[in-house]
């Protein structure tokens, strides 16, 4: 037995709010976990603090399923994204300590490595399509097989995607939220002539995708999704807001542009229709969002019968641990189809010492015991937790819109 002796949450904020859990076995082996909900950071720490761990104390550590299934069928208020990202940072933590007393890297527990590294895709974005281009060239010159472009819209002075500082997108960025204005029919001028004009300056051999971010009706994205088609997007993410599943079917019937969504989605609940319907092509369910190691599994073998594939979110509010974690399912699960790769700034990967590496447009989780990375307490005590709001968005006549 691997008794838990401690745990705690850490909240830091090196250039962006993190929430990481941290398990401690009589034992002395640690494990971390990421509970980061972007925006709403606090809740996730309360529910760790207050109502989780005092049920973590005495467990033992190794019994990561009985502990997942306590937490889940335990608090009667089940999903959920503030549940469901405690859970997950749980059952990381878990199967953190787990490895480490296995000395092995987590994804050798999880069936070893089915490949010899994670491909993952990068940011590009730009105010215009020129700059947006260059961007890519960038991500191209460093190897990267995979590109998501995101272009400012000509007429919006901000639109989803595109940030002041390049490499690093951080939309958390005001105490109180910021409000942007949306044009669907200026977006859909714009976008087609975006993927045209990278196919003509990056050529065929680059994987290009795009974020939609919830943005359109099912008709509008079942046009973008046409409008697309020439330009063979690996795929079109988020193109309409996925609580209605029976709309991808409309999206379905008009385009052949593979569909990515579920950066949002907290269960296989949410993600069930969608794939059972084939009404997607990729799942994005995050390891940190959709209860951990233990559900993604789940939720991974469930799309794996309908020919589903594995892209997982990574963007920048997905703490450094929560990208081992997923570097080392991503390394093992069959049906994986692709990484996101947010870079972290200097400053997080200081807070977030971490082992995976980026080599030729892939990341590897490394050959250290556990997830092969860490929180620096002493050094996240340095970076206090400050207030950050996602962006709202509103149409032109000012009324509320999907961000
Ligand atoms: C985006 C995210 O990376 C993505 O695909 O959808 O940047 C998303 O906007 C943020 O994670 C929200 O916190
Ligand atoms: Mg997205």
């Amino acid at each position: 037995m691997l008794k838990i002796a401690a745990a705690r949450t850490v909240v830091t904020s090196p250039g962006r709010n993190f929430v990481t859990l941290k398990i401690e076995t009589q034992d002395g082996l640690t494990g971390v976990g990421d509970a980061t909900l972007n925006g709403r950071e606090l809740a996730v720490a309360s529910y760790l603090s207050d109502h989780v761990i005092p049920c973590l104390i005495g467990r033992d550590a190794h019994q990561i399923e009985d502990i997942w299934q306590y937490l889940y069928k335990g608090a009667y208020w089940r999903r959920g994204p503030v549940t469901m990202s405690a859970i997950a940072a749980v059952d990381m933590a878990l199967w953190d300590i787990k490895a480490k007393a296995a000395g092995m890297p987590l994804y050798q527990l999880l069936g070893g490595a089915s490949r010899t590294g994670v491909m993952v895709y990068g940011h590009a974005n730009g105010e215009t399509v020129e700059e947006t281009l260059a961007a890519a060239r960038d991500y191209v010159a460093q190897g990267y097989k995979a590109v998501r472009l995101q272009s400012g819209v000509p007429g919006l002075t901000s639109t989803y995607g595109v940030s002041k500082d390049k490499l690093f997108y951080e939309p958390a960025d005001a105490d109180l939220p910021t409000e942007n204005v949306w044009s669907t029919s200026k977006y859909l001028r714009a976008a087609p002539a975006l993927f045209a004009a990278a196919r003509e300056a990056l050529g065929w051999d680059v994987h290009l995708l795009h974020d939609v971010h919830h943005r359109l009706t099912p008709i509008d994205a079942g046009r973008l999704g046409k409008d697309l088609e020439p330009y063979r997007l690996f795929w079109m993410e988020d193109a309409t807001p996925a609580e209605n599943p029976e709309a991808f079917r409309i999206i379905r019937q008009h385009t052949t542009t593979p569909l990515a969504v579920g950066e949002v989605f907290n269960s296989i609940w949410d993600c069930k229709q969608l794939i059972e319907e084939q009404l997607i092509d990729y799942i994005r369910a995050t390891v940190t969002h959709a209860g951990g190691i233990t559900h993604l599994r789940r939720i991974a073998s469930l799309a794996a019968l309908y020919n589903v594939r594995t892209g997982c979110h990574g963007a920048t509010d997905l703490s450094p641990v929560s990208m081992a974690a997923a570097l080392h399912f991503g390394l093992s699960v069959p049906n994986f189809g692709i990484q996101e790769y947010m870079r972290h700034t200097a400053e997080t990967d200081a807070v977030f010492p971490h082992a995976y590496s980026f080599d030729d447009g892939y990341l590897h989780p490394g050959e250290a015991p556990g997830l092969g990375v860490d929180i620096d307490e002493a050094l996240a005590a340095k970076h206090p937790y400050r207030r950050a709001y996602l962006p709202v968005n509103r149409l032109e006549d000012g009324s509320m819109h999907d961000w």
